[in-house]
């Protein structure tokens, strides 16, 4: 799983990829260049629990990679600023699973903003739209592409080109109009016929208001009021201030608890938001357990127990069997595999059964 970094220079992308990977990628100046990538653990209190019991060799959470990547040039009369970009950086936004988008709503007399003032609103509209403009020309330039070669192909090709451009005509229309595709509602075909694109409005969307150290008391209400406006599908709306996030990520535990004290912020904003993206994503994690590792398996939410096992090798996708299974709740209550299966709480199911978040499964296949 993948979620691309973005917002407009200098919001800042660079400080909450700090934060989240806790890393020391280089900030500040407007217009950075490097592309960063990291890789997050997705904490899971669980595993911890589970590794009490079974004592395992070692622990792997599910991750999450993240990239930043510098800011997006602007479009200008005739030209795309995505276009723009190193042909590296859109490709890794392209193959990104979700968008964080970082808006900045610190004031910092330090650093002015390019356009002489902080408003969150205005920055967060301008970048929707280059992504909007963005996957406008790609369909503009795919439907040209179609009615050239009208006449060519087997009768399945020209009927397969033809459903594509149905859909690409409704993706235009409401690309003109300023919606972004992951407001469309489309259908599992239409879904299917434009997989291949990998439209940017079409990815699911984190926006994260980067306030200021002094605004944190005032985010939820920002928060509220932001995603009230922001009326769009598969989109959610949080707040953090980097700075403070990233500093915090510096310190040990105890002295970091401590400063959340006195600042009065609850929780980590680094759990929350590796916490949010896993939901973004619509991901769930199934647990397994074992003297060699317990681990988490991030798949998404309504997957069945067959592809479940195809998570972990399509070996035991191909052979399954059947997956022993047991609530993690359970397993924690009862002790062990053993009594879970004396008492009746292990359960045998089949290849459709649908996977909830936290059971704990043994695969059973032929090889
Ligand atoms: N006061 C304050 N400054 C911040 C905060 N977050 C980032 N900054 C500062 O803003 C500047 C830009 O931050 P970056 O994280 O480099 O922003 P960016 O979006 O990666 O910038 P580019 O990659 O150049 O587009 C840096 O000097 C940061 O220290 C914040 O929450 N509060
Ligand atoms: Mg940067």
């Amino acid at each position: 799983m993948q979620i691309a970094i973005v917002g407009l220079a200098g919001s800042g992308k660079t400080t909450v990829f700090n934060t989240l990977t806790r890393g020391h990628a280089e900030t500040g100046g407007y217009g950075g260049v490097t592309l960063n990538v990291g890789v997050v653990k997705v904490p899971d209190a669980r595993l911890d629990t589970l590794a009490g019991i079974f004592k395992p060799k070692k622990i792997v959470q599910a991750d999450v990679t993240y990239v930043d990547l510098p800011a997006v040039p602007a479009s200008s009369e005739g030209h795309v600023g995505t276009e723009e970009l190193p042909a590296d950086h859109l490709a890794r936004l392209r193959d990104s699973d979700a968008l964080l988008h970082v808006v900045r709503a610190f004031e910092d007399p330090a650093l002015p903003h390019p356009d002489g003032s902080v408003e969150p609103d205005r920055d967060l509209e301008r970048l929707d739209l280059e992504f909007v403009l963005a996957d406008l020309s790609m369909t503009e330039r795919r439907l040209e592409r179609l009615v050239g070669s009208g006449r060519h192909g087997t009768q399945a090709e020209r009927e397969s080109n033809e459903r594509e451009g149905i859909v690409l005509q409704r993706l235009k229309t409401g690309l003109e109009a300023g919606r972004p595709i992951r407001d469309l509602s489309l259908d599992p075909d239409e879904e299917k016929a434009i997989r291949g694109f990998r439209f940017l409005t079409q990815k699911p969307v984190m926006v994260l208001l980067n306030v200021g150290e002094s605004d944190l008391a005032g985010a939820p209400e920002r928060v509220a009021a932001l995603a009230a406006s922001y009326g769009h599908e598969h989109a959610v709306v949080d707040a953090l201030s980097a700075r403070i996030e990233m500093e915090l990520g510096e310190l040990e535990p105890d002295e970091a608890a401590v400063f959340m004290d006195e600042l009065g912020i609850h929780g980590s904003g680094l759990d929350r938001i590796i916490a949010l993206s896993y939901r973004l994503l619509g991901l769930i994690s199934f647990l397994t357990a074992g003297p060699d590792e317990c681990r988490a398996w991030p798949i998404p939410d309504g997957s069945t127990a067959v592809e479940a096992a195809g998570a972990i090798h399509t070996d035991l996708a191909k052979g399954f069997i059947r997956a022993e299974t047991v609530s993690y709740e359970d397993l924690v209550t009862l002790g062990s595999m053993a009594e879970a299966r004396k008492r009746g709480r292990l359960r045998s199911e089949g290849k459709t059964y649908r996977v909830h978040d936290g059971d704990v499964l043994e695969i059973l296949f032929s090889k």
